[in-house]
């Protein structure tokens, strides 16, 4: 049944990257801009689809999910800012627990309110540790789940947080700056974690060329989440799996 998951541990033993390309549901509006978005994922050979945002403004969010999985031949993968953002059109979705923050709602809470849901629609849920980190302003992210970010220069306190995630039974660690970050994760904070814990690590917010995105996989990476960029060039998208895939 775990067949999202399973793919993507199977790809961090292997020591195949990966790459995730984010869709904002708000940026969904455009559909032909979608519509390029998604297909140069598929042509590129972007490994995930990844759908979610902070911010619920669009009322679309089900709409968006069906037009992504209807041009896509790649797995779709909520990534949700909030509980109501489900759909059964995805095929999994992230079951975060902000581990990185002190928010009884989201280590707890918004869990009890989706998970009868998420059983009802049928999609694997994938237990997700989720780090936010310091990305030199504040985010969208920071604000709305009020929590404060790990300070960007204590890989030991990452390394700690993501090692008590797998002691408690989380799947993945997912360590991200949030969107549109002034700098991504550092390789220093990505390699403390990577030397702690055995999970696929999934790495997002501020990668905007292949240069970073190819630093970042060597320190332990196995999965990169890019958004912004996308955004403003999908055809982005063809030089960054090649860079990602090397
Ligand atoms: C944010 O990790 C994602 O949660 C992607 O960030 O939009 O900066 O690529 P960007």
């Amino acid at each position: 049944m775990s067949t999202v998951l399973h793919s993507i541990e199977a790809a961090h033993k292997e020591g195949r990257k990966q790459l995730a390309v984010l869709i904002d549901p708000d940026f969904g509006q455009d559909e032909m801009r979608l519509e390029r978005t998604v297909q140069n994922a598929c042509m590129a050979k972007a490994d995930l689809i990844f759908v979610g945002g902070s911010l619920l403004t669009s009322a679309a969010f089900d709409r968006c999910v069906q037009l992504v999985k209807s041009l896509s031949d790649r797995p779709v993968v909520l990534f949700p800012g909030s509980p109501s953002q489900l759909s059964a059109h995805a095929d999994a979705v992230l079951f975060l627990s902000l581990i990185s923050g002190r928010n009884p709602e989201l280590l707890i809470g918004h869990h009890v309110t989706a998970a009868p849901s998420i059983k009802a629609l049928g999609i694997e849920a994938i237990p997700t540790g989720y780090l936010l980190v310091d990305g030199g302003k504040p985010t969208t992210v920071s604000y709305v789940s009020q929590t404060i970010p790990l300070p960007h220069d204590k890989p030991g306190i990452a390394a700690a947080t993501a090692l008590a995630g797998s002691y408690l039974g989380l799947r993945t660690i997912y360590m991200d700056t949030g969107s549109g970050a002034l700098r991504t994760v550092s390789p220093e904070m990505i390699r403390a974690v990577r030397e702690q814990v055995d999970l696929p690590i999934i790495v997002g917010g501020g990668i905007r060329d292949r240069g970073t995105a190819r630093v970042l996989c060597d320190a332990g990476a196995d999965i990169l989440v890019v958004g912004t960029a996308f955004e403003k060039d999908p055809e982005q998208i063809f030089a960054m799996s090649e860079a990602i895939h090397a």
